[in-house]
């Protein structure tokens, strides 16, 4: 991400501690570096300015159901990395609002099931230095086009399960109200 005296270094040792995104020991996970490194050149990542970078925050910024970046810059103003996606792919989002647990729902976990998929996620305060990502948990589905059941276990206990929902929207649920409301997602 970057050096974390570079200012100091710059002046001092006239070197730049500008960094690509990522960095991976030299030994070990052999067959994940170059799968990593054909990805983030095939996302465009290789075509990133240089920068020391310190904090990352994941979420949807523009509600089209790809998870984008926001990189925090020391120095400089953030960069923000819109995730193009993969056209066809199925996802969903759920905003949940606590009424007997935190409004935020922070500690909430959901579950959804879509054919063969089993996936669980869970609201959580804090991620990266100085970042928060998007409190809302999304879900990508692949090809599936419902999702058979979705259950949420709220923080005070209460546990709540939905059948047949439709993937591609954001779902807004309301701890002991079920779905409150529903904001559709651009076509896959
Ligand atoms: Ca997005």
């Amino acid at each position: 991400m970057g050096h974390r005296v570079f200012r100091f270094r710059q002046r001092w040792l006239g070197r730049s501690f500008r960094r690509q995104r990522a960095r991976l020991p030299a030994d070990g996970l052999a067959g994940f570096r170059p799968a990593l490194s054909r990805a983030a050149a095939a996302a465009g990542l290789n075509a990133i300015p240089l920068a020391s970078r310190r904090g990352a925050a994941f979420g949807d910024v523009n509600d089209d159901g790809n998870i984008d970046v926001l990189l925090l810059n020391v120095g400089e103003p953030p960069s923000l990395l819109l995730n193009h996606g993969v056209a066809g792919n199925h996802r969903v989002l759920f905003r949940l609002i606590g009424t007997k647990s935190n409004r935020a729902a922070i500690g909430a976990r959901v579950t959804v099931r879509a054919g063969k998929l089993v996936q669980f996620s869970e609201v959580r305060g804090g991620a990266s230095y100085l970042s928060q990502n998007d409190l809302r948990l999304h879900f990508g589905l692949g090809k599936e086009s419902n999702l058979n059941s979705v259950e949420v276990q709220w923080p005070s206990g209460l546990v709540e399960k939905l059948q047949n929902v439709a993937p591609d929207n954001i779902y807004t649920l309301v701890e002991g109200r079920g779905i409150r409301d529903t904001k559709p997602l651009p076509a896959p």
